[in-house]
């Protein structure tokens, strides 16, 4: 029986690896205590403000057998995003992560082959995989099948290559080998994500307002109006927030993603303030069609560029 779920374990890494995954992890599916305690605290908080989804499905969020019957093992899979070239600083900033195509199209498809590829080697297996599209907590995961820690920052960094990943699970009920748990810590004593975060967003223990947080501005928010709190702090911020991954030492060690789907947009790289203000509506969906920007719609985008320009 080991040396089975052994087999299928490797099998499942070396078909990650084939369809461009940088890293993939296996946890027993159990239900999440301790995360549970930090998500409920969380939602008590308000942290997640607008983000109504949040608090929704809270029992499924913490066990992932509620998501698929009879789930034995969570299948985590990092991909890379950070972009082979990047914006000038001065235009109007979009985050990293949505410089190509959006991410959710991009691994539902890559999930789909990875699922078809373990059964057709396996065998009959029942899965379903997620990337941001049900109440999954990624992040933990991703710490419990061994793939890196959780920063001060909130996010999920590798020891080799940071954080500029996206995280994706497949959870099934294959009972497959498993990974240790990331139990160390390699932030230590820095706190330059806290001490650069724009908006204090970032909190002692690990713990991140996502009310406060630009990226929750930009892009969740859907009221017409930013709050005057935070006028003057986005900088020139239009799209999302990388300061707190951009600051990270661990970063230094992140390098140009390969997936074909992520090449930068040139509109993006390109973009002045001026080429955003002349934007229309009309070119934002050619332009944007298959773009995380498409998220904010047109008005969101005009929204922020408003509210930075005056800021
Ligand atoms: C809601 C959300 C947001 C909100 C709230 C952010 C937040 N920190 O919660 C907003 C809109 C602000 C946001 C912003 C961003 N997000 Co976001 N977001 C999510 C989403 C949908 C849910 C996150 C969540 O559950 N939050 C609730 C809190 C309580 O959970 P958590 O932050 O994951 O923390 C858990 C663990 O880390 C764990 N934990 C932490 N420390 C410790 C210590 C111990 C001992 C233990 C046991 C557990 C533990 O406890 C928490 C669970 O209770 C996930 C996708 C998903 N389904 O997971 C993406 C996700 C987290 N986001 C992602 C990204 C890329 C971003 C941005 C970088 C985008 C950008 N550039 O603008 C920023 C980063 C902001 C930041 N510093 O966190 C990626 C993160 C990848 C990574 N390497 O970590 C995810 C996983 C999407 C994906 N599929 O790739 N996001
Ligand atoms: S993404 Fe920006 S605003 Fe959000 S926590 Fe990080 S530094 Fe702060
Ligand atoms: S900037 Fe420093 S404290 Fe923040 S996540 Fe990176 S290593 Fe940890």
């Amino acid at each position: 029986m080991k040396i089975k779920e052994s087999k299928y374990s490797q099998i499942i890494k070396q078909t990650a690896a084939q369809l461009g995954f940088d890293y993939c992890g296996i946890a027993r599916a159990q239900q999440l205590d301790e995360d549970a305690r930090r998500l409920e605290s969380w939602l008590n908080k308000g942290f997640h403000g607008s983000m109504d989804y949040m608090s929704n499905y809270f029992d499924l969020r913490i066990d992932p057998a509620k998501l698929v019957p009879g789930a034995k093992s969570v299948i985590t899979l990092l991909l890379n995003y950070y972009p082979s070239a990047q914006q000038n600083q001065q235009a109007p900033q979009v985050s990293k992560y949505a410089y190509g195509n959006d991410y959710h199209e991009v691994i539902r498809e890559k999930l789909k082959t990875f699922l078809g590829l373990i059964k057709e080697n396996i065998g009959e297996v029942h899965g379903r995989g997620f990337t941001d599209s049900a109440p999954v907590l990624e992040r933990s995961w991703a710490r419990k099948s061994g793939l890196g820690w959780v920063g001060k920052n909130g996010n999920l960094i590798t020891k080799n290559n940071g954080s500029f990943f996206f995280i994706a699970t497949l959870i099934t009920d294959l009972d497959l080998e498993t990974d240790d748990p990331f139990i160390k810590d390699y932030c230590g004593t820095c706190t330059r994500c806290i001490d650069a975060c724009p908006t204090e967003a970032i909190l002692p223990d690990k713990v991140i307002d996502g009310s406060k947080c630009i990226s929750y501005f930009t892009i969740e928010l859907k009221d017409l109006l930013i709050p005057d709190e935070v006028k003057g702090k986005f900088d020139n911020r239009l799209f999302g927030c990388d300061v707190c991954q951009d600051v990270c030492p661990w970063n230094r060690f992140s390098k140009s993603t390969t997936e074909p789907g992520f090449k930068p947009l040139p509109e993006i790289l390109n973009f002045t303030a001026s080429d955003w203000e002349d934007l229309t509506d009309e070119s934002f969906k050619i332009i944007f069609k298959d773009s995380p920007l498409k998220r904010s719609k047109y008005a969101g985008i005009k929204r922020n560029l408003k509210f930075i320009s005056f800021g």
